[in-house]
């Protein structure tokens, strides 16, 4: 456990209590790291669920054949701004944001981050920007229809309202660079005494990973971005080929960053996976270095298999064959962490409670992602389901059956440490059945249509795909009774929950020796660290 040279002492108020602005501006003008990653909570949930709203308008546009309830061109706008809100607004802000900037200073423990201005700051780039979104869609000429890739050359030309769009997207860029910035500096200078790399819990190496992608790929996307626009309003030629340019150099940039992005979405929610399955296993975590550098080296291979999503673009026959070998190694990091999580779980005393259940199902669903995706790496297959629904059943187990289940269990997991209330577990294990049953009855069938032929971004559908239409549509009401049921809990604990106690689950990490909630500055007296981060009982530790 991460063991202390002296226990902590506690006198004062949890943060929600503490002295100080009071109301909504002592929210929106707090530096303190923790009311930062609630403000994120709050807005990012709200995004999700906007998102999950256009999600369920499009399923029912596939209820019937032929236009049930909207036209062609109001189907683009929506797949549009589903994917562009998901993406940029929820997955990639994602735990990181959330649970980051709650729990990182916590677990080294710091007071707080590097930056904290810079942190609100961060905040205001997330929101201003996703207003920007917003205004895209009822202003000018109409919401945006690209898809959220934006790809040239119909970014270029659709008559829609994309500039703006883009824009709004190289805003939010700021907040992931930021926070990125200054998480790298919380971590390499704010760690306790004794607080070596090597005790840090490995949900800050995750962080540390994915805040170098932060920094180093989300420039890319925002230059590639402002070149659009530029295209758009100035003709400028880079990506026409009528003025010399090349479309396909588009593809490259905007893949150079959102291929990484991809780790920039999972890393962090693989951190928090490693905190909640040792302390409901009763026992270190199984290859401690191995998950922290499979980390880092995620992050350095993951940059380099961005070619992967343009197989069919015309690339060399060479050019393919390194990129799918590629896409095959970065594989290895990945499986080394789930073997590592099984290990740990092998013999270990495994207490059930709704995080692990919903970690244990982040691993499930995040397993089906990632298998697709390496079916998806092999040139043959990749041919056969490009820009079919496989790829829409495919990313939506990675990022929602993967990001968002540990979404989920991370804040089953520290909910109560969070605002110092329980919520109700039995309901919080109810809900799972419908999210389950749900999640897999509408992407299983995305994966099998889009394996018979079903293309992606169609808002109508020819007979033979009829039948696995309903079933996923059918399966998106059950998904969203078992998220209304989930949150709904959330809600109502915040409203009338009990009082929580400071270690529910019997972590061993810093978190779970601090008051819940935690009091403004986190520890009254420095912690000086002595051990590694989950040792329980006997056992040596990492
Ligand atoms: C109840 C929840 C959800 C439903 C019903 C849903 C449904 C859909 C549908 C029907 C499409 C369009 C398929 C097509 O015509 O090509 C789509 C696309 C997409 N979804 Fe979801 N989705 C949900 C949640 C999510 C989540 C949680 C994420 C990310 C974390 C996500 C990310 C995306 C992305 C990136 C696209 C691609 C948009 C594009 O093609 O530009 N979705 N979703
Ligand atoms: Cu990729």
């Amino acid at each position: 456990m991460t063991t202390l040279a002296e226990p902590l002492v506690h006198t004062q108020p949890g943060f929600l209590d503490a002295p100080g602005r009071k109301g909504l501006l002592g929210w929106v003008l707090s530096t303190d790291h923790k009311r930062v990653g609630i403000l994120y909570l709050y807005s990012m949930v709200a995004f999700f669920f906007v998102g999950v709203a256009l999600g369920v308008f499009m399923r029912l546009e596939q209820l019937t054949e032929g236009r049930t309830l909207m036209s062609a061109q109001t189907y683009n706008a929506l797949f549009t701004v589903h994917g562009v809100i998901m993406i940029f607004m929820f997955v990639v802000p994602g735990l990181s944001a959330v649970f980051g900037n709650f729990f990182l200073p916590i677990l080294i423990g710091a007071k707080d981050v590097a930056f904290p201005r810079l942190n609100l700051a961060s905040w205001y780039c997330l929101v201003i920007g996703a207003c920007l979104a917003v205004l895209s869609l009822f202003t000018g000429p109409g919401a945006p229809d690209t898809g959220w890739t934006f790809y040239v050359p119909f970014s270029m030309k659709s008559g829609t309202n994309v500039s703006l769009a883009v824009f709004s997207a190289v805003v939010m860029g700021f907040s992931s660079i930021l926070t990125g910035l200054n998480f790298i500096t919380t971590v390499h200078r704010l760690r306790a005494p004794g607080m070596t790399w090597h005790r840090m819990p490995l949900f800050c190496w995750s962080l540390y990973a994915t805040s170098w992608i932060q920094i180093l790929a989300t420039p890319i996307l925002g230059i590639t971005f402002i070149l659009v626009m530029l295209e758009r309003l100035f003709g400028i030629g880079i990506f026409d080929p009528a003025k010399g340019g090349d479309p396909i150099l588009y593809q490259h940039l905007f893949w150079i960053y959102s291929h990484p992005a991809v780790y920039i979405m999972i890393l962090p929610a693989m951190g928090a996976i490693s905190e909640i399955l040792p302390t409901f296993a009763r026992r270190t975590i199984f290859g401690y270095r191995a998950i922290a550098y499979s980390s880092l080296s995620i992050a350095a291979f993951g940059s380099l298999v961005w070619a992967h999503h343009m197989f069919t673009s015309g690339m060399s026959a060479f050019g393919n064959m390194i990129f799918s070998l590629l896409t095959m190694i970065v594989a290895i990091p990945s499986a080394i962490k789930v073997f590592n999580w099984t290990a740990t779980l092998y013999k270990g005393s495994i207490e059930m409670s709704p995080p692990l259940l919903y970690a244990l199902t982040f691993i499930f669903l995040f397993c089906i992602g990632g298998l697709t995706g390496v079916m998806q790496g092999a040139l043959a297959i990749n041919q056969h389901v490009h820009d079919t629904y496989f790829i829409v059943g495919h990313f939506h187990y990675v990022m929602f059956g993967g990001t968002g289940f540990a979404f989920f269990a991370a804040l089953l997991y520290w909910f109560p440490k969070m605002f110092g209330r329980d919520y109700n577990r039995k309901v919080a294990y109810a809900a799972w059945i419908p999210l389950f049953v749900g999640f897999n009855l509408l992407y299983f069938t995305m994966l099998i249509l889009g394996y018979m032929g079903m293309p992606r971004r169609y808002y109508d559908h020819l007979p033979q795909y009829h039948t696995g239409h309903l079933v996923a549509t059918v399966g998106s009401w059950i998904l969203v009774l078992g998220l209304v049921v989930l949150f709904g809990n959330f809600v109502a604990a915040l409203l009338r929950g009990r009082k929580a106690e400071d270690n529910p689950w019997g972590g061993v990490t810093l978190e779970w020796k601090i008051p819940s909630p935690p009091p403004q500055e986190n520890f009254e007296t420095v912690p000086t660290v002595t051990g590694p981060p989950y040792s329980f009982g006997k056992e040596g530790g990492p």
